[in-house]
C-alpha cells in the first residue's frame, strides 16, 4: 500500500511540476510580475524538500516557546520583548550553534526523530513595531506546507491577526490555531467562549470550514518536559498540548503530511494565477480601450473625407454655377452683336476682344478664384479641426485611463513600458502637427499647386502671377478663341444673309466651349481636392497605424496568455482533487 501510494505520489509531483513549469513560461511570455516568476522557480525547488511547518503570530504570543516545547530543550531565545529575529529553519542533525542561509534566515539544527519527515520553522513575529520582520515572515508564508498560527488566549484574534490570515488563506495554506498561554486563563468558561469566538470570527471573516484549534500552554509543556520526573508539576487538562504534539508527530509523519505537501504548490498556483488572470483581464480592458479610440479616430477621418468630398462638389457646384452666369451673358452678348449694324465694330477685332472681356467674362476669373480659395480653406480648417478632435480624444482617454486605474495596476511591466511609450509616440506628431499647423501656409501651398496645374491645362504659361491672374489668362485664351473665330469667319464667308446661322453655329461653339472649361475645371481641381484628402489622410494614418499594430499584437498576445493561464487553473482544479482522492483529509 506504502509503495502504492509512494508511486502515486511521485506521479503527481511530476504533473505539478510540469504544471508549474508551464505556468512560468506562460507567465514570462505574457510580461508577469518578476516575483511571481522567482515564486515558481524556487517553487520547482521546494518541491523537492522537507515538509514545511511554520510557526507564525504576532510577537510574545509564544512561537518559540511552543517549539522548544516540542523539543523538550531551549533551542530558541524566548522573551517578552520582539525575540525572534529571522527566519529560523530546525532540521535533522546534531545540535549545534545556527548557521546563517541567505539574508534573514538562520539553520538550527537537532537531533529530533519528526526532523527527518519536516523542517519545522520559527518566525519572527508579526505586528511589532520591526515592520521589517513582519515583512520577512510575509515573503516566507507561501513557502510553507502546514501554518500553525499561534493568538494569545488574552488577547485571541486582533484585527492584524486577521489580516495576516487572509494574507495566508490566499496562498491556499492549511492553517491550524494554536491558542497559547491556557495557564494564564480566569476560568474555563474563558476557553469555551475564545473557541467559540475565533471559529464564529474565522468562517464568517474568512470563509470555509470552521478552524482546527488547539488551547494550549507552551510554557506549562516546556517546564514540564525540563522538570525531572519527580519535580513535573500536575499536568493541567485543558492543556492540549499533548494533543497539539500528537498531531505534529503523528499525524503529521502519514497520509496528511503527503497531502499538505501535495497541495502547496497547488495552493501558490492556484493564487498567481488569479492574480495574473486578472492582471491580464485588465490590460485586455486597456487595449480594447485603446481599440476603441483608434477606430473612433479612423472613424472621424473617415466622417472628415466624405464631408470634404460632399463639400468639394458643393464648390464645383459654384464653378459651374459661375460658369452659367458666364454662358448666359455670351449667349445673350452674340445675340446682340452679331448683326449687319455692327458689320463696322465687328471689323475691329482688338474692339470686339474688350469688350466681350468686358461684357461677357467680366469678372469671372476672380469669382472662380474666389470658390477655390474658399474651398481651399475650408479643407485646411477642417483637416486642422480633424487633428485637434483627435488630440483631445487621445488626451481625454489617457486621463480616463488614469482616473480608473487602467494604468497604474500594470506599472511594472513591460506592458505598460511599451504601451506609455508608444502612446507618446501617438500622441507626440499629433502634438507637433497641431503646433506647426499653418492654416496660411497649408492654403497657400494648395492653392499654389491648383494654380500649377490649371496653368498646364490650359497651355497657360505667364510667370509670377497668381491663381487668379492664371484664371484670367485661361479664361481670357478660351474668349480670344471664340471672339477670334468670330471675326476670322464672318468676314471670310461674305454674304449677311448666313449671319444668323453663322450666330447660332457661334453660340454652340461657345457653349461647347464652355461646357468643357467647366469639364477641365471640375476635373482638374477634383483631381487636385482627391490628391490632398489622400495626402491628409495618409498623415493621420501613419501616426495610428503602428499603434494599430502594436494593439493587435497586444491583443493577441494577450488573448493565448490568457487562454494557457485559464487552462492552468482548470488543471490546478483537476490535480487538487486527484490530491484529494488520492490522500484524503485524516480528519
Ligand atoms: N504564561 C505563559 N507565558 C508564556 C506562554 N508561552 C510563552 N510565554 C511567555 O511569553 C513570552 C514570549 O514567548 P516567546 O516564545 O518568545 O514568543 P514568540 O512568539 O516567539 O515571540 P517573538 O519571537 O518575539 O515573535 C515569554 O516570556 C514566554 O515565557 C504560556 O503558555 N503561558
Ligand atoms: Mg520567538
Amino acid at each position: 500500500m506504502e509503495q502504492v501510494l509512494t508511486r502515486q505520489q511521485g506521479e503527481l509531483v511530476a504533473l505539478e511540476r510540469k504544471l508549474v513549469i508551464r505556468v512560468r513560461d506562460v507567465l514570462a511570455n505574457s510580461d508577469g510580475p518578476r516575483a511571481d516568476l522567482e515564486r515558481l522557480a524556487s517553487l520547482v525547488h521546494e518541491m523537492d524538500e522537507l515538509f514545511l511547518l511554520v510557526v507564525v503570530g504576532e510577537y510574545n504570543s509564544g512561537k518559540s516557546t511552543f517549539i522548544n516545547a516540542l523539543l523538550g530543550d531551549e533551542v530558541f531565545a524566548m522573551g517578552d520583548l520582539p525575540t525572534t529575529r529571522a527566519i529560523s529553519i530546525l532540521r535533522y542533525g546534531e545540535a549545534g550553534p545556527p548557521e546563517a542561509i541567505g539574508e534573514n534566515t538562520n539553520l538550527y539544527h537537532y537531533p529530533l526523530d519528526v526532523l527527518h519527515d519536516l523542517d519545522i520553522v520559527d518566525t519572527p513575529g508579526t505586528n511589532s513595531i520591526e515592520r521589517m520582520e513582519e515583512a520577512i515572515t510575509r515573503q516566507f508564508v507561501p513557502r510553507a506546507d502546514l501554518v500553525l498560527f499561534v493568538t494569545s488566549l488574552l488577547q485571541p484574534l486582533t484585527a492584524s491577526e486577521l489580516d495576516f490570515l487572509a494574507h495566508i488563506r490566499e496562498w491556499g495554506k492549511k492553517v491550524v490555531f494554536v491558542v497559547n498561554g491556557v495557564d494564564r486563563r480566569n476560568s474555563d468558561e474563558q476557553l469555551d467562549r475564545v473557541r467559540e469566538y475565533l471559529t464564529r470570527e474565522v468562517t464568517s471573516r474568512l470563509g470555509g470550514v470552521a478552524p482546527t484549534m488547539y488551547f494550549i500552554s507552551a510554557l506549562q509543556a516546556l517546564r514540564g518536559k525540563l522538570a525531572s520526573t519527580a519535580g513535573a508539576p500536575i499536568p493541567d487538562p485543558r492543556n492540549e498540548y499533548p494533543a497539539l504534539e500528537r498531531y505534529v508527530l503523528e499525524t503529521l509523519r502519514e497520509t496528511e503530511r503527503v497531502r499538505l505537501k501535495l497541495l502547496t504548490p497547488l495552493g501558490v498556483l492556484r493564487h498567481l494565477l488569479k492574480g495574473n488572470v486578472a492582471a491580464l483581464e485588465g490590460r485586455l480592458v486597456v487595449v480594447h480601450e485603446d481599440a476603441r479610440v483608434l477606430r473612433s479616430i479612423r472613424d472621424q477621418l473617415d466622417a472628415y473625407t466624405a464631408e470634404m468630398r460632399t463639400d468639394s462638389e458643393r464648390y464645383l457646384i459654384e464653378v459651374r454655377n459661375v460658369l452659367y452666369e458666364l454662358e448666359r451673358r455670351g449667349r445673350s452678348w452674340f445675340e446682340r452683336t452679331i448683326r449687319i449694324g455692327n458689320a463696322n465694330f465687328l471689323r475691329n477685332k482688338e474692339a470686339v476682344e474688350n469688350r466681350f472681356r468686358a461684357e461677357v467674362v467680366q469678372d469671372t476669373p476672380q469669382a472662380i478664384e474666389n470658390v477655390v480659395h474658399r474651398m481651399v480653406d475650408w479643407t485646411v480648417q477642417r483637416n486642422l479641426k480633424l487633428w485637434s478632435t483627435v488630440f483631445a480624444e487621445l488626451d481625454a482617454h489617457t486621463a480616463r485611463l488614469r482616473e480608473s486605474g487602467a494604468l497604474a495596476a500594470h506599472g511594472d511591466t513591460e506592458f505598460q513600458y511599451n504601451r506609455e511609450e508608444l502612446f507618446a509616440r501617438l500622441r507626440e506628431p499629433i502634438e507637433r502637427r497641431l503646433s506647426d499647423f499653418d492654416a496660411e501656409r497649408e492654403a497657400r501651398q494648395i492653392t499654389e499647386s491648383v494654380k500649377e496645374a490649371v496653368m498646364s491645362a490650359f497651355g497657360v504659361n505667364v510667370l509670377a502671377i497668381g491663381l487668379g491672374g492664371i484664371l484670367v489668362a485661361a479664361f481670357t485664351t478660351a474668349a480670344l478663341d471664340v471672339t477670334g473665330v468670330l471675326t476670322a469667319t464672318i468676314f471670310a464667308i461674305a454674304g449677311w444673309l448666313i449671319i444668323p446661322a453663322r450666330r447660332k453655329q457661334l453660340i454652340k461653339d461657345f457653349e461647347t466651349k464652355i461646357a468643357k472649361l467647366n469639364e477641365d475645371l471640375a476635373a482638374l481641381l477634383r483631381a487636385k481636392f482627391e490628391e490632398q484628402l489622400t495626402r491628409y489622410e495618409r498623415q493621420l494614418l501613419e501616426v495610428v497605424a503602428p499603434y494599430e499594430r502594436f494593439l493587435e499584437t497586444e491583443r493577441t498576445k494577450l488573448d493565448k496568455g490568457l487562454d494557457e493561464l485559464r487552462q492552468a487553473e482548470g488543471e490546478v482544479v483537476a490535480l487538487e482533487q486527484r490530491v484529494e482522492k488520492t490522500f484524503p483529509a485524516s480528519s
